[in-house]
Parts: C-alpha cells; sequence; structure tokens
C-alpha cells in the first residue's frame, strides 16, 4: 500500500495520476499547506523541504520525496511507463518540468493568480516565461505525440497538472493547437480523470 502525502496541487496531483494509472492501491493524508502541516517535525523527517508530495510505501517501508523522484521510483516498481528505448528523452522532459515548466509556472501563480498587482514587473516576467513555455511545448507536440516520443510516460504525467492550470494563466490555450490536442487526450484517460479528482477539486477544466 502507498499513502501518499499531499494537497490538491499540480504536483500533488503528478502522483495521484501515476498511482491511478499504475494501479496500485493507495491511500491520500492531506497535508493542510495554508495551516503550516508541512513544517512538523513528523513531515520534516520524510519531506526535508517540507514540500508535498510525498509517499510511503508499505512493502518496504521507505519513504521518498519530490515528485520527479516519486514518479520515478513508482515507474521502477511497476515497470511502467518509463522503461523505454527513449529513456533518456523521457529524463530530458521530466527534468525540463522539474526544473523549469513547475518553478516558473508556480511562480506565475504567486505572482499573476494569488498576488495580483502586488508586482507588476513580476506579473509582467512570469506571463512572458510562461507564454514561451506554451510555445515550447507546441512547437514539441507538433513534431512528437507525446513529450518524450511515440509513447505516454512519466514526462506528461508530469507535465499535464501544470497545463491543467490554463485558467489560471490567460494565454489561452486553444491558441496551441498542437498542445491543445495533447492535453484533450490525456484528460479522457480514466486514471487523469480519476486521479485528477483525488481531493474532490472537480473536473477537468476544458480547453
Ligand atoms: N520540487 C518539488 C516541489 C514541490 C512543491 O513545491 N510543493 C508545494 C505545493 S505544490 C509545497 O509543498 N509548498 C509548501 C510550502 O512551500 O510551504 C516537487 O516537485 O515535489
Amino acid at each position: 500500500m502507498i499513502e501518499l502525502f499531499a494537497a490538491d496541487t499540480p504536483n500533488g496531483k503528478k502522483i495521484s495520476i501515476m498511482l491511478e494509472e499504475i494501479k496500485l492501491p493507495y491511500k491520500v493524508t492531506k497535508v493542510n499547506l495554508s495551516e503550516g502541516e508541512q513544517f512538523k517535525e513528523d513531515f520534516v523527517k520524510i519531506s526535508p523541504f517540507s514540500k508535498i508530495p510525498v509517499i510511503k510505501d508499505s512493502d518496504n517501508d521507505k519513504s521518498v520525496f519530490g515528485s520527479g523522484a516519486i514518479l520515478i521510483y513508482l515507474a521502477d516498481k511497476t515497470r511502467k511507463f518509463y522503461h523505454s528505448k527513449n529513456k533518456t528523452n523521457i529524463d530530458e522532459w521530466l527534468m525540463a518540468q522539474m526544473g523549469l515548466i513547475g518553478p516558473q509556472i508556480g511562480a506565475y501563480h504567486h505572482f499573476y493568480h494569488f498576488n495580483k498587482g502586488k508586482s507588476k514587473y513580476s506579473e509582467e516576467r512570469y506571463f512572458k516565461i510562461t507564454k514561451d513555455l506554451y510555445q515550447r511545448l507546441n512547437d514539441r507536440l507538433s513534431v512528437s505525440k507525446y513529450l518524450a516520443g511515440d509513447d505516454y510516460t512519466i514526462a506528461d504525467i508530469a507535465t499535464w497538472p501544470w497545463v491543467a492550470r490554463h485558467q489560471w494563466h490567460d494565454i489561452g490555450l486553444s491558441n496551441y493547437p498542437s498542445l491543445c490536442k495533447w492535453y484533450e487526450e490525456i484528460s479522457k484517460r480514466e486514471a487523469v480523470i480519476k486521479g485528477y479528482n483525488f481531493m474532490g477539486g472537480g473536473e477537468i477544466p476544458k480547453p
């Protein structure tokens, strides 16, 4: 049994979607970020940076922190969505999500969605960066069915929940046809529908 410690955010959803995709039994323990539960001593023992998501695996009593490491761990455990001849491409797109797409769009959410009007410079900067990320993803998906090639992998599972926040971005997902097609196709997967709603957050936003 996997215990998923998470909140209803894109990083949390990456793991609920993966767990649904690989069909491992799991339970969710909510970490209330606005009440500071991530800073509690017991949580910091399994999450040294006080961030969700984290998993605990009762098969071996291991815990894993960081959404990228968790996706790789679960993929290794089940041999699903990672082990192909394109593994290096999967690593490239997964690391681009972890190092670039997540942190940059996350900063955009802070300045544009949560704190509008506080910093014009930051709103403009992260709008421009997020728009550029949409374009780069669209360019890639114009020549490749999925991010790492022909197959749906943990690189798509990591990236899709950030694109699912498109209504917060005011960029217009439908202006990026290949990204939009990829988004809609993944949105139809049963595991994605269930994993997206793992905390009852509602339906997947349409483009
Ligand atoms: N690189 C980490 C980032 C995780 C992260 O930023 N989590 C946010 C929620 S999406 C969090 O726990 N924030 C709590 C805080 O910063 O206090 C990962 O991908 O797991």
